[in-house]
């Protein structure tokens, strides 16, 4: 494939994979704002980042299972109302070094910074459905339409050289509340290429993999997306399942992700002073759920404390209130007093009191996903 064409990135960036590439900021990035800046947000890719030029010839394609299939150019969806939602997109395979460091798995490896926190500007994919008449849809539509399909214009070599996609139900789909967007704006700016210029979905509450970027088709379909990333990845296995006896028809493509958080003021391993040491990261859960709760423990998960929680600087954060953004992260910090070498734990609870798994071993899987085990950083006390 031809990678002569990628743009430029910032230097702070971690490279875990050149091409296609995959970088991430380092963790001190990720809290240092509660939206994360463009330059520092996490970087996925399959193939080569595609060049559309002609913005004015771009267009969507909305066809399948509907009477009047539709071709809508940018100039039609800026007109649409432009709804701006601050959503954390988090791969699936953030914090997959820490889980292959215990029993090997296969994919890309990551610390704990892919994710970030973005204000995504755009039309909601629910307004565009009803331009082809489907609307509010919580069953099947008249001409058996189940599943909204999304398809890239880049080119992967899992697909064989075809492009990216991947599907969400069609109740999520046509669900104003639901958020999804077709975005053009990140952070206030057109979204540049890395992020899917001119137009990507965001599927908030939902792993990375199914916010398709550079979106090319829409397709209403009756079953769930049949390509590579919906079917033979992004799934989540038992630990018994191996490469030899995995059957990937067994399970469902993971949509909503789990409950997460990781300590970001501190490398592993890092070296502090006895004494005061700031604990900050990040905490998020799928499906619109809140974080109800962090804890930190600096005796490797014996005793705990609560920390402060805020998405905006300085003010409290309140788990689903009106006032917190949905799908977004929350950060949190607490001060804690080290004396000596040990390791510093956090975790954090969700709104639905879901908690994050002690140990990776319990959660392994071969594909690496979805490690939300409870995060341990050590650290050395010198003087
Ligand atoms: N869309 C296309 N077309 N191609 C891709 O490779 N990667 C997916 C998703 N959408 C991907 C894609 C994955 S796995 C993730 S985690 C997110 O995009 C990453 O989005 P970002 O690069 O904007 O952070
Ligand atoms: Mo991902």
């Amino acid at each position: 494939s031809d990678y002569s064409q990628e743009p430029p990135r910032h230097p702070f960036l971690k490279i875990n994979s050149k091409q296609p590439f995959n970088a991430e900021p380092p963790r001190s990035a990720l809290v240092s704002s509660y939206v994360t800046p463009v330059d520092f947000f996490y970087k996925r890719n399959h193939g080569p980042i595609p060049v559309v030029d002609d913005i004015e010839r771009y267009s969507v394609s909305i066809s399948g299972l509907i009477d009047n299939p539709i071709e809508l150019f940018m100039k039609d969806i800026w007109k649409l109302p432009k709804y701006v939602v601050t959503a954390t997109l988090q791969c699936a395979g953030n914090r997959r070094t820490a889980m292959s460091n215990v029993k090997k798995v296969r994919g890309v490896g990551w610390d704990v910074s892919a994710i970030g926190n973005a204000v995504w500007g755009g039309a909601k994919l629910a307004d565009v459905l009803e331009l082809v008449g489907i609307s509010n849809f919580t069953g099947t539509t008249n001409s058996g339409g189940k599943h909204v399909e999304f398809i890239s214009i880049d080119k992967c070599k899992e697909e064989n050289g075809g492009p990216y996609k991947a599907s969400i139900p069609l109740s999520q789909a046509t669900n104003p509340e639901a958020d999804v967007l077709l975005a053009y704006d990140m952070n206030g700016e057109p979204l540049n290429r890395d992020h899917g210029y001119p137009l990507r979905v965001v599927v908030p509450g939902v792993i990375g993999a199914r916010s398709v970027k550079w979106l090319d088709s829409i397709n209403i379909i009756a079953e769930e997306c049949q390509g590579f990333f919906m079917q033979k990845d992004y799934k989540m296995f038992a630990p018994s399942v191996n490469w030899d006896n995995i059957n990937w028809s067994t399970r469902k493509p993971q949509m909503d992700f789990p409950v997460q958080c990781a300590i970001c003021s501190l490398e592993d391993v890092a070296a502090v002073k006895p004494g005061k040491v700031k604990v900050s990261g990040y905490a998020a859960s799928g499906g619109g759920r809140g974080i109800e709760r962090i804890d930190v423990s600096v005796d490797g998960g014996k005793t705990w404390v609560e920390t402060f929680r805020h998405q905006k600087t300085g003010v409290p954060y309140i788990a689903d209130d009106m006032s917190s953004d949905k799908w977004a992260w929350v950060l949190f910090e607490v001060i804690v007093d080290v004396s000596r070498s040990t390791e510093i734990v956090a975790k954090a609870v969700d709104s639905a009191a879901n908690v994050q798994p002690e140990n990776v071993l319990e959660i392994w899987n071969l594909r690496g996903i979805l490690n939300t085990s409870w995060h341990r950083v050590k650290v050395q006390v010198g003087h």
